[in-house]
C-alpha cells in the first residue's frame, strides 16, 4: 500500500505496510527514578574544557533547609547524565502568604557551560530552541510543578526571577523519571585488565542507553531524531551490548517507509508524531541503508527482512552510481551532498567514493544471499569504482588519496579508502601509518570519523595502534568530564562546534558510542 505525500518540493512515497510494521515493533520504555546528589556552583577555570568547572557545595539534601527570593539561584547535580522527566517538584512559600505569582526559570544542562553562559548569547545557525530552558509563572503555592517535556541533562539550575517582598520559596522532592528502551540487564559485563578500557566501554554503553528511546535517537538533547549515519553505528554497538534487534528492524522500516519519488532514502526522519521524512538527502547516509541492512542480517539472520528491504537498498546503490561521472568517480559538488565529517574544509569526493565501494562490497554479499539478478552489475560497478579510485584519486608521489579539484589530502579520504579496501592489505597498512606520521591538515573533528579511523587500523592489523588511538581520544574525553560521549571532540580545539558555540553541541551522542562495539567485537 503506497501513499504519495508532497512536502515542500519533495514527493514522498509512503509505504503504509512498512509504517505498520515499524509501529508493531515500537518498544516499551523502561523507567527508573534518579535524584540529585549535590548542590553545585560553576566557576570559571581556564584549565578545564569550555573554561567552566562544576564545584561541589554540599549534598543535595541541604536544599530543604534553604529559601530563595528574587535573584537567588541554585544548581542541582544529578551525578551523571540522565534522559527523562522532572516531576512533582514541591514548592512552598516561606514568610507571609504569597501575594504574587512565583516567576521561575529552570535551565537544564549536560555540561557546566550550560549552567554558566546565558543561552541568549547563542548566535549560531541552528535553532537556539534546542537549548533547554523554561520559564514558569506559578500562581498557587504551595504547589507541585511537573515539567511536560523530556530533558537530557546532568545539571539543573533554578532561578527565582520574582517572588515578592513578603515571601520567599523553598523546594523539595526532586526526582527525574528516566526513560530508555535499552535493557541494561542484557549487557554482559566486560572482563578486562585495563581499567581505562573498562571505563570507555561503560561510558559508551551509557551513551547508547540514553540515546535508545522509541527510535535510536542521535542525541537526546539534539536532534532527538533518527539519522541513518548514526543508526548504522548505534546498531553495531547494540548488537554487542543490548541486543535489541527489533529496535534496529523498526528503524530500518521507518526509513524504508518514506523514500522520495526517486526511491532515495532521506538522511533522517522525524518520529514524534506522524512519521515524516526530512528534506535532507546525503549520499553517504542513503548508501548506509545498504550496510545497516547487511549488518542487521549478519547479526540476526533475518532473511525475511533482508529480502523485503533489499530492493530499496539496491535503489540506494543505483542512485549513488548515477552520481558517478564518465570516469566512475563521484561527481564533486560544492554542497552538502554527502556528510562524512563536520570538518568545514573537507572535500567529500574521495571519502564518498570510499563509502560507495565499501557499500558495494556489502551489497554484493546481500545480492548473493537473496539471489538477486543485480549481482553481475554490482560486481562490474565494484570493479569500475575501485579501478577509477586507484587511477584518478591516488597520488603515487605523495602516497595519499586526493579529493576534489584541489587534490585535497584529508584524513577522511585515507580512512574511507582503507575501509573500502581499495588497495591490498599491506599497502593499506602503510597508508594508515603514513597518515598518522605525516598528519595532513584536514583532520578529524567528530567521534564519528574517529570511529572509522580506529576500525580502519584494526582492519589493517594495527590493533595496538588502534587501541592507543581509542584510549587517547575517548579516554581524553573522559578526563575532560564525559559521563556520556560527545557529538564533537577535537582534542586540539576542545570548544569546537560546527554550530557556532559549544553550548548547543550534544554531549550524549549516538555516533560516539562505538568503542563498546570496537572493544567487544574485536576483543581489544
Ligand atoms: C548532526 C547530528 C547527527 C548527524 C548529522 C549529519 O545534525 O548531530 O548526529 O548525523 O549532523
Amino acid at each position: 500500500m503506497a501513499n504519495i505525500q508532497v512536502i515542500k518540493d519533495h514527493t514522498i512515497i509512503r509505504n503504509e505496510d512498512f509504517i505498520a510494521k515499524a509501529e508493531q515493533l515500537k518498544p516499551e520504555l523502561i523507567r527508573t527514578e534518579a535524584h540529585p546528589v549535590h548542590l553545585i556552583d560553576v566557576v570559571s577555570d581556564a584549565s578545564v574544557v569550555h573554561g567552566w568547572r562544576a564545584n561541589i557545595l554540599e549534598p543535595a539534601e541541604g536544599l530543604s533547609d534553604k529559601s530563595f527570593g528574587k535573584g537567588d539561584q541554585f544548581i542541582l547535580d544529578f551525578g551523571t547524565h540522565l534522559v527523562g522527566y522532572l516531576d512533582h517538584i514541591h514548592i512552598s512559600p516561606v514568610g507571609s502568604p504569597p501575594d504574587a505569582p512565583l516567576h521561575l526559570k529552570i535551565t537544564f544542562g549536560e555540561m557546566p557551560i550550560e549552567m554558566a553562559e546565558p543561552f541568549g548569547s547563542y548566535e549560531g545557525w541552528i535553532s537556539s530552541s534546542w537549548l533547554q530552558e523554561e520559564v514558569f509563572h506559578i500562581d498557587i503555592l504551595p504547589g507541585v510543578l511537573s515539567l511536560p517535556r523530556r530533558y537530557s541533562f546532568r545539571y539543573v539550575k533554578f532561578e527565582v526571577l520574582a517572588a515578592s517582598q513578603k515571601y520567599r520559596v523553598s523546594f523539595d522532592k526532586f526526582a527525574c523519571r528516566t526513560v530508555t528502551s535499552a535493557d541494561i540487564s542484557k549487557v554482559t559485563p566486560l572482563e578486562h585488565p585495563d581499567e581505562l578500557i573498562k571505563k570507555i566501554d561503560e561510558v559508551s554503553i551509557k551513551t547508547l542507553q540514553d540515546c535508545m528511546q522509541l527510535v535510536f535517537e542521535d542525541g537526546p538533547k539534539r536532534d532527538r531524531r533518527l539519522w541513518l549515519g548514526d543508526l548504522r553505528l548505534q546498531a553495531l554497538a547494540n548488537y554487542e551490548t543490548f541486543k535489541n534487534y527489533d529496535l534496529v528492524k523498526r528503524n530500518l522500516y521507518l526509513f524504508a517507509a518514506v523514500p522520495n519519488d526517486k526511491g532515495q532514502i532521506t538522511a533522517n526522519v522525524f518520529t514524534f508524531a506522524d512519521l515524516i521524512a526530512d528534506d535532507t538527502y546525503l549520499l553517504d547516509y542513503s548508501i548506509f541503508f545498504v550496510t545497516t541492512l547487511y549488518d542487521y542480517y549478519a547479526a540476526t539472520q533475518d532473511l525475511q527482512t533482508l529480502t523485503e528491504l533489499w530492493p530499496l537498498a539496491l535503489r540506494q546503490i543505483e542512485i549513488a552510481l548515477a552520481h558517478l561521472d564518465e570516469n566512475h568517480l563521484i561527481r564533486d559538488a560544492n554542497s552538502w551532498y554527502s556528510f562524512i565529517d563536520w570538518n568545514q574544509e573537507l572535500n567529500k569526493q574521495a571519502p564518498t567514493q570510499g563509502v560507495l565501494i565499501y557499500a558495494l562490497r556489502r551489497a554484493i554479499k546481500i545480492a548473493e544471499i537473496v539471489s538477486s539478478d543485480a549481482l553481475d552489475m554490482l560486481e562490474q560497478q565494484l570493479n569500475h569504482t575501485v579501478i577509477s579510485a586507484r587511477k584518478h584519486l591516488w597520488d603515487q608521489d605523495a602516497g595519499f588519496f586526493v579529493s576534489g579539484v584541489d587534490l585535497q589530502v584529508s584524513w577522511a579520504s585515507q580512512i574511507w579508502m582503507v575501509l573500502a579496501e581499495v588497495w591490498e592489505p599491506q599497502k593499506n597498512k602503510e597508508l594508515l601509518n603514513r597518515l598518522l606520521e605525516r598528519n595532513p591538515d584536514v583532520r578529524v573533528t567528530t567521534p564519528y570519523l574517529y570511529h572509522h579511523l580506529v576500525e580502519a587500523l584494526i582492519l589493517v592489523g594495527e590493533t595496538a595502534v588502534a587501541v592507543n588511538q581509542m584510549k587517547a581520544y575517548w579516554g581524553e574525553m573522559i578526563k575532560d568530564g564525559a559521563d556520556t560521549f560527545w557529538e564533537l571532540y577535537d582534542p586540539n580545539h576542545k570548544s569546537f562546534s560546527p554550530y557556532g558555540n559549544p553550548i548547543i553541541n550534544s554531549y550524549c551522542h549516538a555516533w560516539s558510542c562505538t568503542p563498546t562495539y570496537l572493544i567487544r567485537k574485536y576483543n581489544l
